[in-house]
């Protein structure tokens, strides 16, 4: 089915006043960066993270996940907060996006909302949530929608908003109008490349996530080769330093959205307490925020590198 142009402009502006920042449309069809994702995993890039070669062809394709899908439906979200400076004090540093309530629940239950609206004022009766987790290749359907390009950091730059934005999807079996994606403005900028302290990106647009620190921090079981950890600073869940340097990012504006409101026990933790914490400790402190997905083992793993590296230097 699809919808007039007063109708379109009306679903847009309902699922703006939902609380997300942009919003934009792509058809449900074959996923042009498809081959891309296939050589990155074939180069060995994805290091250790299994269930990217698990269903990866799903992400060929939104129909796999919505056979009736006819359109897909990009948001994002801003979670830009001030932040403070580098961490002192033999103090761990949680990258942003990861400091307030985790953006899983945050932006799936506001896509619930959405959903039931395309249900009950636009027609729709087949409607996916996809948030992250889903085989799904957000950035380049989020390009596809208009919200942005894909930076040399592989991050989904906004004009406005900068990178410091949540994707997330929704599959309708709607025909809405597709949006126009919009023209790279990288240009000769290579500030990102330059900065990552184990150079992970072996080409512009390009990340071996196997050396990427957010990976190392997060997705890595077991102990960390010395080379890596040594580069990795006081960073102990995530990383943000490509985009920290990006100049599209300095007049980014900041997020009004107190879910993602960075708590204080979060973002730059003792890394002496952080040693000690038990399972109950680590829940008391990181329960409802993407710290969570580490666990009390890989963050204890990181807080001794962290500690390390801040007595080296
Ligand atoms: C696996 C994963 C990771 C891995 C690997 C990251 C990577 N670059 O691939 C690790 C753990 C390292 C990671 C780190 C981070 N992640 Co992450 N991650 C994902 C996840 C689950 C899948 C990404 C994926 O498929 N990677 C495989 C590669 C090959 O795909 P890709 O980078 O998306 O590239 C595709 C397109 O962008 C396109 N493409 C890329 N470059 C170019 C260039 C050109 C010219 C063209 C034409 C196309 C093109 O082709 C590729 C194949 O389709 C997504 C959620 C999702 N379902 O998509 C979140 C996601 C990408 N992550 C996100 C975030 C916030 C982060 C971190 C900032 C967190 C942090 N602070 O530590 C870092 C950023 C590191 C970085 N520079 O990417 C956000 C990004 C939001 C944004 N504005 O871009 C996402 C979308 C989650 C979300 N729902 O908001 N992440």
């Amino acid at each position: 089915m699809s919808l007039s142009t007063e109708k379109t402009n009306s679903l847009r502006e309902s699922i703006l006043a939902l609380g997300f920042d942009r919003v934009g449309f792509a058809p449900a069809l074959v996923v042009d960066d498809y081959p891309r994702y296939q050589s990155w995993l074939d180069a060995g890039y994805a290091g250790g993270m299994e269930y990217m070669h698990r269903n990866c062809c799903l992400r060929e394709d939104p129909r796999e996940l919505l056979a009736e899908a006819r359109s897909v439906i990009m948001v994002s979200m801003n979670y830009h907060w001030p932040s403070e400076d580098k961490a002192v004090d033999e103090r761990g540093r949680v990258s942003r996006y990861a400091r307030g309530r985790d953006y899983h629940k945050v932006m799936r239950k506001r896509l619930q909302n959405v959903e039931l609206i395309l249900r009950e004022e636009f027609g729709a009766q087949a409607t996916r949530v996809c948030v992250d987790s889903a085989p799904l290749l957000e950035r380049s359907l989020a390009a596809a929608a208009g919200l942005g390009w894909i930076g040399k950091n592989t991050l989904l730059i906004d004009e406005r908003l900068g990178s410091w934005t949540f994707l997330a999807a929704l599959l309708c079996d709607l025909d809405l109008p597709a949006d126009s994606p919009v023209a790279d403005r990288c240009g000769n900028c290579t500030a990102c490349l330059e900065a990552c302290p184990t150079q992970a990106f072996p080409e512009p647009g390009l990340l071996d996530a196997s050396k990427c620190i957010s990976y190392l921090t997060i997705e890595h079981k077991g102990e960390i080769d010395d080379d890596l950890a040594g580069q990795m600073d006081n960073h102990i869940f995530g990383c943000d330093i490509c985009q920290e340097v990006c100049p599209w990012n300095t007049k980014a504006p900041m997020t009004e959205i107190e879910d993602f409101r960075p708590r204080e026990l979060v973002s730059t933790p003792l890394l002496s307490e952080l040693l000690q914490l038990d399972e109950a400790g680590f829940l008391k402190r990181f329960a409802g925020t993407p710290v969570m997905r580490a666990g009390l083992d890989g963050m204890k793993r990181n807080a001794r590198i962290a500690l390390a590296n801040s007595r080296r230097s």
